[in-house]
């Protein structure tokens, strides 16, 4: 948690950008994993840690800019709780740290906001993500649950995303702390990359390594020698002398802030010519992108240069042809590269996602696009100094992806399907750092972890 003032703060400038209405803010309940009592670990939902820093279940926050007044409702636990869960200090005393005085007992919100609806006051919420949540809005707004998203606010959307895409000093710091547990997942897991392992051993250690962070896994981490298939959550495969092995993970800092870093590994320490030659195009493409960030530069002019690398180092390996900016502009090269080059991070790892992709990453003259590939751009606007974003190109050969284009002839004018059939078991790669937009440029956040060929070489040889 951060000091009470950074709160206030917060909260100020909200006021300041909402002038008017009740602002309620609902807290993460538990989830039940398999049974009532037995739940997921705890996760607190990010606006209201922004806000409030609160991070225990059973709150909402209110915030009346009209009266003044900022109210936040829970329950003390009682002789019970205390048996089971020990003794917590009071939620008066839990408020004082972040600067509110005014507490009430959670079943008080139903009248005061039945009350304010009465009288036609403006009530914003932000859509909620969680089902239990949509069904205590109907139960305290009167609307329909399946409804209550259409009803959220877009004006309390639009200035939780301006406060919340600006990361101050210690947001930055909360998140290189995040990344320095994040070094030293990779650093382990790297030294672990050999064959004859699997990658359940792996992810095991990294998970450790986070929790003995003080936080979590911000998201389940992608272990894989499957690197192809983007979202890969299975770990059972064992590693093999020639295998790529693909590691997509972040941990979060106890705070709440995430990393989210991407490497891929030669199994046995080597790069084949054939993945070095495609490693050296994805280490192109990113450090293009990274030199390329700055404020007023839009993500998604930096995405589409990315691709233009791709399709130039593509023409060299004989595996693309044509104009490049034909290219790039009929989306070919998406058949290698068909997500988008990076997204916003801080107390999400997909920041602020819950409040609308478009309303983060997209503005009024950035509309997104509806092509294969630069459609799943998640951040194409303008940047602006203290946006932290992921900056993570890959290839990936696709063999079902392949099959369907080469079938239809989908851009057949600017690839090579038979040479493209000489790749079919490559598999996929990855790099992905974090990086924080400056007032002139860009710094990589957090401790390095190898990226070049030598370095990381050199890295999975000890293993
Ligand atoms: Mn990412």
């Amino acid at each position: 948690m951060f000091d009470k003032k950074v709160y206030q703060a917060r909260r100020e400038k909200l006021c300041k950008k909402m002038r008017s209405g009740l602002l309620l803010f609902l807290g993460n309940n538990e989830s039940p994993m398999n049974y009532p009592a037995n739940t997921y670990h705890f996760r607190q939902d990010s606006s209201f840690l922004y806000f409030f820093g609160l991070s225990f279940p059973g709150l909402a926050a209110m915030i009346d800019i009209d009266e003044d007044r900022q109210t936040i409702f829970g329950n003390d636990l009682d002789l019970d709780d205390i048996i089971w869960m020990g003794p917590q200090p009071s939620l008066k005393s839990r408020c004082a740290k972040i600067g509110i005085n005014e507490t009430q007992p959670l079943a008080k919100l139903e009248e005061i906001l039945k009350n304010a609806v009465r009288l036609g006051r403006k009530i914003h919420f932000l859509p909620p993500y969680r089902p239990e949540n949509a069904m205590q809005l109907e139960k305290l707004l009167g609307i329909q649950h399946g409804a209550v998203k259409s009803y959220a606010s877009p004006d309390l959307v639009r200035a939780v995303i301006a406060l919340r895409s600006l990361k101050s000093r210690e947001e930055i710091a909360e998140i290189e702390r995040a990344l320095s547990t994040t070094a030293a997942m990779y650093r382990e897991a790297m030294a672990m990359t050999r064959p004859g392992i699997f990658e359940r051993d792996i992810a095991g250690k990294m998970e450790g390594l986070a929790l003995a962070g003080g936080g979590q896994m911000a998201f389940p981490a992608i272990v894989t020698v499957h690197g192809e298939t983007l979202h890969n959550h299975y770990h059972g495969n064992l590693l093999k002398k020639g295998d790529l092995l693909l590691i997509d993970s972040g941990c979060e800092t106890g705070s709440g802030y995430a990393s989210d870093i991407t490497r891929t590994i030669p199994v046995g320490g080597k790069f084949s010519s054939q993945q070095k030659a495609i490693y050296e195009t994805v280490l192109d493409m990113q450090l293009t992108a990274i030199a390329m960030i700055k404020p007023g530069v839009s993500y998604r002019a930096i995405h589409l240069k990315t691709c233009d690398i791709l399709v130039r180092h593509f023409k060299e390996l004989g595996l693309m042809k044509g104009d490049v900016g034909a290219a790039v502009a009929a989306g070919a090269h998406a058949l290698f590269f068909p997500h988008g080059l990076g997204h916003m991070m801080g107390l999400d790892v997909h920041d602020m996602e819950d409040l609308g992709e478009n309303n983060v990453g997209y503005d009024e003259k950035t509309k997104r696009s509806e092509q294969f590939g630069l459609a799943s751009l998640r951040l194409a606007k303008p940047l602006s100094p203290g946006y932290v974003l992921t900056v993570e190109p890959g290839i990936y050969f696709i063999p079902a992806l392949i099959d369907q284009w080469q079938a239809g002839k989908k851009a057949a004018s600017f690839i090579d399907y038979a040479a493209v059939e000489k790749f079919r078991k490559f598999g996929g790669m990855r790099i992905e750092d974090n990086v924080l937009v400056t007032a002139r440029g860009a710094r990589v956040l957090g401790k390095a972890i190898p990226k070049k060929i030598v370095d990381l070489e050199k890295a999975a040889e000890r293993g």
